[in-house]
């Protein structure tokens, strides 16, 4: 098989592979593709993980985290932004647009308005009663495999072989306010270094973060480990040191090669992989699988 173009994504998401790969199709970047193919998910008010009807905190607000990083290792973020359908795109404007590779909060809505995005309600009615519904109990359980479709992390070769990497979310549900995960971090739920390959991961962002997962991902490749070998290494890090019984996390990887790795804590993490003109939905292993 050619390694490129390649699109990874995690959990179900063809729709959001057939967007990215139709930029890569044309003879896109990678970057173009793994933004195009996030917003997908971001806009889809019945992904209830990214952007438009995502659950919100425990007060009610839909706060989201995104980040980008190209072939360069360019790098931009948002966290903590409301209201704002893409983050991703507000992502890749504050690594192109400003000297800056994070924005937060008041800082990166004031930031997205400036550059022409409009503000949006994200919370759905659906979202909205589900919080109402929570609030009777208000339990915080983070839900292993949400539905399945969940924060997206995606990776894409282009035809010249460069790797861009993008990753989006509203972040658990029913966090409390101000709590930023993983995804937003570079590192932790992405990281992209076109001379080694691109790593991100999904789950519980408090375990990812804690162990810099995806930067370690991309390490371990750099030292010869397959995407495979590195994603399992990375999750074995993990339930070595911290309490992983009831919670999960994801690791999906691809080398320069194209090779493509994917090793979760808990069964049940799905990916998806576009190559070749076929899209794939693929389980991955899992520690407890
Ligand atoms: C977070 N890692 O905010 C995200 C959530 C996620 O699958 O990936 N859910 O911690």
């Amino acid at each position: 098989v050619a390694p490129a173009p390649l699109v990874i994504s995690t959990w179900k998401q063809p729709k959001a592979n057939a967007a990215a790969q139709a930029v890569l199709d044309r003879g896109g970047r990678a970057l173009e593709a793994v933004e195009a193919g996030v917003r997908i998910p971001e806009a889809d008010p019945n992904d209830t993980s990214v952007g438009y009807g995502g659950l919100p905190d425990r007060d009610g607000r839909v706060t989201l985290d995104a980040c980008i990083m190209d072939e360069k290792g360019n790098a931009g973020s948002v966290t903590y932004l409301e209201k704002i359908m893409h983050p991703i795109s507000v992502a890749r404007a504050v690594m192109e647009k400003s000297p800056h590779v994070m924005l937060s909060g008041e800082g990166a809505l004031a930031f997205a308005l400036a550059q022409g995005f409009k503000k949006e309600n994200l919370l759905t009615k659906s979202s909205e009663a589900a919080w109402r519904e929570w609030l009777k109990t208000a339990k915080y359980k983070p839900i292993i495999n949400i539905e399945r479709h969940d924060t997206i992390g995606m990776l894409a070769m282009d035809s010249k072989g460069d790797l861009s990497g993008a990753c989006t979310t509203s972040g658990l549900a029913y966090k409390m306010n101000g709590r930023v995960g993983d995804s937003p971090i570079i590192g932790a739920g992405l990281f992209v270094d076109n001379e080694i390959g691109g790593a991100c991961a999904t789950g519980l962002g408090e375990l990812v973060m804690r162990t810099c997962g995806s930067f370690l991902v991309v390490e371990l490749m750099r030292q010869g480990r397959s995407p495979q070998q590195a994603c399992e290494e990375a999750a074995l890090r993990i339930v070595k040191k911290q309490d992983y019984k009831e919670v999960q996390v994801g690791f999906l990887a691809t080398n320069r090669q194209g090779e493509v790795g994917a090793y979760s804590i808990q069964p049940g993490f799905s990916y998806t992989v576009s190559r070749g003109g076929k899209t794939e939905v693929l389980e991955a292993k899992s520690f407890l699988g």
